[in-house]
């Protein structure tokens, strides 16, 4: 298979004030879609040419890292568009999921606030986890395009948080932009989702 540009869930303005229209165009129509052109020419006449998206990140980690960027930026972006949505985040959370952060994480304030921390704390570019390994939620960080599934996990959040995320709203307030991400943005119906299949 080769990478395609996903739409958008939701409309440009859908996330505003939170995020931008602006932010959306740049890091949806510019950024993704580098990452989908520069995957498709990287992974042509490789061994991982035809395999899933999920197969292509964990096979090229440590062996091919061109590649391995890109796929892992594009299965990052493909997660992180449907991981938001208007009127998202807060404490609305459904019940197996939020049964899993209570007994795994602690409860909803400490998740959140040690999902933001791992986010402002990553040096650099990079995001911050919500995983499930050993059937148990986790909360990580990892750098560039890396995420849990090359550490034996499996995300079912993400918060993008290279500059290109929130620069154009937040400048350099990247406590703020991740704030807001939990507060407002998040979608925990799709979190849900994941989680459910990754502990099934
Ligand atoms: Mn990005």
């Amino acid at each position: 298979m080769s990478f395609k540009l996903p739409d958008l869930p939701y409309s440009y303005d859908a996330l505003a004030p939170y995020m931008s229209r602006e932010t959306l165009e740049y890091h949806h129509d510019k950024h993704h879609m580098a990452y989908v052109t520069n995957g498709n020419n990287l992974l042509k006449g490789t061994e991982w040419e035809g395999k899933s998206l999920e197969d292509i990140v964990k096979g090229s980690f440590g062996k091919n890292a061109g590649l391995f960027n890109n796929a892992g930026q594009h299965y990052n972006h493909n997660h992180f568009w449907q991981w938001m949505k208007p009127n998202g985040g807060g404490d609305k959370i459904p019940g197996k999921l939020k049964a899993a952060i209570d007994s795994d994480l602690g409860g909803v304030e400490k998740m959140k606030a040690d999902f933001a921390q791992a986010g402002a704390t990553q040096f650099g570019s990079g995001w911050c986890w919500l995983a499930v390994k050993d059937g148990k939620l986790i909360v990580s960080k990892t750098p560039n395009g890396e995420n849990p599934l090359v550490h034996g996990a499996t995300p079912v959040l993400g918060c993008d948080v290279w500059e290109h995320s929130y620069y154009i709203d937040y400048r350099n307030r990247r406590p703020d932009y991740l704030k807001a991400f939990v507060d407002h943005l998040v979608n925990w119906e799709y979190v849900e989702q994941l989680y459910l299949a990754a502990v099934k």
